[in-house]
């Protein structure tokens, strides 16, 4: 009795209460001592109270990082560096059920290419969906370097909801980067190859490889990439690289990078110099400049594309004929390139070169009206000299390669691979304004909303390829670095290191926090991924086992502290999909569900509905169970499946417990039920004498208490008319059941009770 007490409300809250008063009694260190203990300097001290967040303090940004190999998105604060979500994208992400639930299989089976799974992606570029230019909170893509592949993520939940294939390319690199009001996103090639599966010997390269832009086209309402209204350019076989499009004055065009337009294909054990050789012999490459809003124009009207693999193709030939298509040199392998905040410039770095590059688009502009070109490449697309375009050039370090732009004007970050370093310069006056070293080599590093028309300033990270020794030694494999700097002042000033372990994320991208609206609860039976009701929705007390010949279908609801149903009987060799509906709707209440042997495991937040399919092809016992530690009965959150023996026939015995009880075990249920009983009405009491109802959390909480509260009832009633008659086996246990509801109706009354005096709620008159 007084162990079941403890679970109730009074002593939870004593408990709670009890932590708070026993404070050590040991003297405790000041700050002094601390720094002397741990070697800290007071800049180390100044850097720690810029990063540290207390408990429950929030971040002011999100940075939604590309995972690199892992195919996930990381999700962490800034600027406390603490990681808050990874994102299954193209790799199974089991926390998530992603890759486990038939829902999320359907996603994953999207991406599938010449009908194989493919189960990683190298990730490079995540990308914040954007209205005129600034970063919106609503969706977030995020390419596939490996298998040309774009996923969009909603920001509402936070899940993956599509993928999909370039149906043209081989590889891809230049995604994703979204257009002014995310109407296109961007893919380019990487490596060129033909249009297709077939076969073409390297000697072919010239004529039948080729390069390519693919502009996504993304229905905002619908939150979906439609292929059918997208289109791609065909480019030549040079190796296109990272893109941006245009935004304010030179929204509607699109601008690409490449390298190796030396168009060399290899093959050193034939005796050929190797392609790094080939690949860099020229001083420039080219930059690709596309008119895509005119572009999208001439395509809708039918004037001009063809469609290949079910992609509308622009050809060279078409894009030359319409002005769709020019290039400008740019030295030397280059690798970014950068749209400023107002639209009016590029920036572009050189990976084998000592400057940064601005081009102006006021000038490109005019150098295409007034045909001043030096001439065409192998394809008969116009080059544009680069004296035409040239704002000006900075000599930034050595190897420069990605830039982000500051709230302050003008100024513009660049990483340095070579000298590893960020050189801070301004790109109106071209000249260099400080530079800080980083660990190690940096690839892309980013600002606040660096890349949108309302950059944020504040901080910067850099994301270094390597960590070396940065960190506690854990193998030969080591965690990549991200380096978080100040860049409110003058001077940059470096302020932690955060180690990233689970692939190399190429770039991150940032956001205001509260920009950012996410939902606690999904609409009651919903697929989160088609983000439709789902036609498995079941609601309580309507929970069902449907079979038809030896397909069965499990209709079924979690919710604290038990899975509806808790035996599943079927027969060996019957295609088995149990559907599962969380009925909770307070925030935080998710249940898992998990197998032994089936590669089951599901996460199933509150509302949502998750299937797990298999076929049961072998008899025996399966138990499942909730795999979150969601409620003091969790462990009893438990069922089994039982596949049965082709032909078995039951007992027809009761299945009897260990344990039988007697009238005074009853009736001291009974009691017990009662005392509880008093501590709901009074925690009822508080609540209700409060202005509970403008505060929606407290409310889910009050809906589902009130649910359990209904729940007890129905116990209390079964238990009561067991002991009618005597039965005071199933009396007690129903009577158990009913103080079980009764525990989840206190829990989560006191719950509320406590959000409400966190949150300064006042008492209502009546
Ligand atoms: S890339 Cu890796 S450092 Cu894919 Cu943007 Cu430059
Ligand atoms: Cu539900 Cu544990």
């Amino acid at each position: 009795m007084s162990v079941r007490l403890k679970l109730t409300g009074t002593s939870l809250a004593a408990g709670l209460l009890g932590l708070a008063i026993a404070a050590p009694s040991f003297a405790a260190e000041d700050l002094k001592q601390v720094m002397e203990r741990r070697g800290l300097t007071e800049k180390n001290i100044l850097a720690a109270a810029k990063t540290y967040t207390p408990t429950g303090g929030r971040d002011e940004f999100l940075a939604f990082s590309s995972g690199g190999q892992s195919g996930h998105v990381l999700v962490y604060g800034i600027p406390s560096m603490r990681i808050l979500k990874y994102i299954g994208v193209f790799t199974p992400e089991p926390w998530q059920g992603y890759g486990f639930d038939d829902e999320s299989k359907a996603v994953l089976a999207q991406g599938r290419i010449m009908g194989k799974d493919i189960t990683f992606g190298d990730t490079h570029h995540p990308a914040l969906s954007e209205t005129k230019g600034d970063s919106d909170g609503r969706y977030l893509f995020i390419n596939d370097k490996a298998n040309p592949r774009l996923a969009v993520i909603d920001l509402h939940d936070f899940e993956t909801k599509q993928i999909v294939v370039n149906p043209l390319f081989r590889s891809e690199h230049g995604g994703a980067f979204v257009t002014q009001d995310t109407d296109y996103i961007m893919e380019a090639t990487q490596y060129a190859a033909p249009y297709g599966d077939e076969f073409v010997p390297l000697e072919e390269f010239n004529e039948k490889y080729r390069g390519g832009l693919t502009y996504w086209r993304f229905n905002n309402e619908k939150g979906r990439i439609e292929p059918e209204n997208s289109f791609t350019f065909e480019l030549p076989p040079y190796s296109q690289d990272l893109s941006d499009a245009g935004k304010g004055p030179s929204d509607g065009w699109g601008f690409t990078n490449s390298f190796c337009t030396e168009r060399y294909v290899g093959g050193t054990m034939r005796g050929r110099p190797p392609f790094e050789a080939g690949c860099s012999a020229k001083d420039t490459d080219f930059l690709h400049v596309t008119n895509w809003k005119k572009a999208a124009e001439l395509v809708a009207a039918g004037k001009i594309g063809k469609e290949v693999n079910g992609m509308k193709l622009i050809s060279m030939e078409e894009a030359i004929a319409n002005d769709l298509l020019f290039l400008i040199p740019e030295p030397k392998s280059p690798h970014g390139v950068d749209v400023t905040p107002d639209g009016k410039m590029l920036v572009i770095s050189g990976k084998l070169d000592s400057h940064a590059w601005v081009y102006s688009f006021d000038k490109i502009m005019k150098a295409i009206a007034d045909k001043k070109f030096e001439g065409k490449d192998p394809y008969g697309i116009s080059i544009i000299p680069i004296k035409e375009v040239l704002h000006t050039s900075v000599e930034v370090g050595l190897g420069p390669l990605h830039s982000q732009f500051d709230s302050k004007k003008c100024v513009v970050y660049t990483s340095i691979y070579v000298d590893s370093m960020v050189t801070k310069w301004d790109y109106c006056e071209g000249k260099v304004l400080d530079q800080l070293p980083v660990h190690y080599n940096i690839g892309h590093l980013m600002t606040m909303e660096g890349d949108t028309v309302s950059p944020q300033g504040k901080y910067l990270v850099a994301l270094n390829k390597l960590a070396i020794d940065r960190f506690n030694p854990v193998g030969p494999l080591h965690p990549q670095n991200h380096q978080l700097i100040d860049i409110s002042g003058d001077k940059m000033e470096l302020l932690y290191d955060m180690p990233v372990p689970l692939g190399e994320p190429h770039y991150v991208t940032a956001i205001r926090a509260d920009k950012l609206k996410p939902a606690v609860r999904y609409k009651s039976g919903w697929n989160s991924r088609t983000d439709t009701k789902s036609e498995w929705k079941t609601r309580a007390g309507r929970e069902k086992i449907v079979r038809d010949g030896n397909r069965v279908h499990v209709y079924g609801t979690v919710i604290r502290s038990h899975i509806t149903p808790e035996i599943i009987e079927v027969t060996e060799g019957d295609n088995v999909s149990i559907h599962l509906t969380n009925l909770e709707r307070a925030q935080d209440e998710t249940h898992g569900f998990a197998m032994y042997g089936q590669n089951v495991q599901l996460s199933i937040e509150p509302g949502k509905t998750a299937s797990a399919s298999f076929v049961a092809d072998k008899a025996g016992v399966y138990p499942y169970y909730c795999t979150e530690f969601c409620s003091a009965l969790h462990l009893e959150m438990q069922g089994y499946l039982l596949v049965q023996p082709k032909g078995y026939k039951a007992s027809g015995v009761e299945a009897v417990a260990g344990t039988t009880y007697t009238e005074a075990d009853y009736n001291k249920q009974v009691e017990t039920n009662i005392a509880t009983q008093d501590v709901i009405n009074s925690v009822v009491g508080f609540i209700t004498a409060r202005n509970f109802k403008d505060f929606p959390p407290v409310v889910a909480l009050v809906e589902d208490a009130t649910d359990q509260l209904g729940f007890a009832d129905e116990a209390k009633a079964k238990s009561e008319a067991a002991a009618g008659k005597k039965d005071w086996n199933n009396a007690m246990l129903w009577a158990n059941q009913w103080w079980q509801y009764q525990v989840k109706t206190a829990d989560m009354g006191l719950r509320a009770k406590t959000y409400l005096e966190e949150h300064g709620a006042v008492e209502v008159k009546k």
